[in-house]
């Protein structure tokens, strides 16, 4: 068990499929970070998709540790690791890749409705997300809803573009992964959970969680996350229709475990 992560906080992620944590990242980690998004504003990694068209007001990108020192050291050498082997109560940990999500003040566009593990070429049930807060993150700009207990669904929804990016993120049809519902127009039929935060607090939730989140609408405050996603024991490379090419590793054969250069192992028990 690490401090920062209570029994009652692997209950929640069990039960419910996401949990907030507080004061996870430290004000130096957040400085760092903050600066090494900016650096990727400028000057965007390969991997770069805006999702307003040409406009970065929807800055993402992904990948980001394989070219940046600070993503790197936050990935690999920070308390995250630790955090993740805890909620898996695993053996090893690897490194599946590092995603950034900026929202401009006033970029009104949500992040739709979706469960990851549909755009990743893994299989397994140890697979997790934790989510950095940068800003004052609230339903003002766009913080980010999860489905209760919807990991437990069984469903994998069909991967689609989150709005107009590059040609990276098409998704081929799997005749096996159903339409997601529409989630926002139906809210009262579904138990949406989400959380306020504030800097260097962060949202940890399973691969198969349901979340979206809302539009950035304060006029003033942007919202910064950048997400780390990690693995545990169960998990291997799998290759099937609908995934993110960018995640695709020709290293690796469906069915073997992910320890390879581009998904390391980086914590043991
Ligand atoms: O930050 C967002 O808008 C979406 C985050 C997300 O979908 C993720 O981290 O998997």
């Amino acid at each position: 068990m690490i401090d920062c992560v209570t029994a009652s906080d692997i209950d929640d992620y069990n039960n419910d499929g996401a949990v907030a944590l507080r004061g996870i990242v430290n004000a130096g980690d957040l400085q760092r970070l903050a600066a090494a998004i900016e650096d990727d504003i400028k000057n965007p990694g390969p991997f770069y998709h805006g999702y307003e068209s040409d406009d970065s007001r929807f800055h993402g990108n992904l990948r980001l540790w394989e070219t940046h020192d600070t993503f790197r050291d936050i990935c690999v050498n920070s308390e995250f690791p630790r955090i993740a082997r805890t909620f898996f109560d695993s053996q090893k940990v690897n490194l599946l890749y590092d995603q950034l999500f900026v929202k401009e003040a006033a970029m009104g566009q949500r992040t739709r409705w979706h469960n990851d593990q549909p755009y990743w070429p893994i299989r397994g049930w140890q697979v997790l997300s934790i989510w950095i807060a940068l800003d004052h993150t609230t339903t003002e700009n766009g913080r980010v809803e999860f489905v209760r207990g919807s990991h437990k669904w069984g469903r994998w929804f069909q991967p689609e573009v989150f709005g107009k990016t590059a040609d990276i993120a098409d998704y081929e049809r799997n005749p096996e992964f159903e339409d997601i519902p529409d989630i926002e127009a139906d809210r009262d039929k579904y138990d949406v959970i989400s959380w306020d935060l504030e800097p260097g607090d962060v949202y940890v939730f399973h691969a198969m969680t349901v979340h979206g989140a809302g539009g950035n609408n304060s006029g003033s405050r942007r919202r910064r996350g950048y997400t780390v996603r990690y693995t545990g024991d169960d998990v291997v490379y799998d290759l099937r229709k609908g995934l993110s090419k960018p995640l695709i590793c020709d290293d690796l054969e469906p069915g073997m475990p992910l320890d390879s250069e581009r998904y390391p192992v980086v914590e043991r028990a």
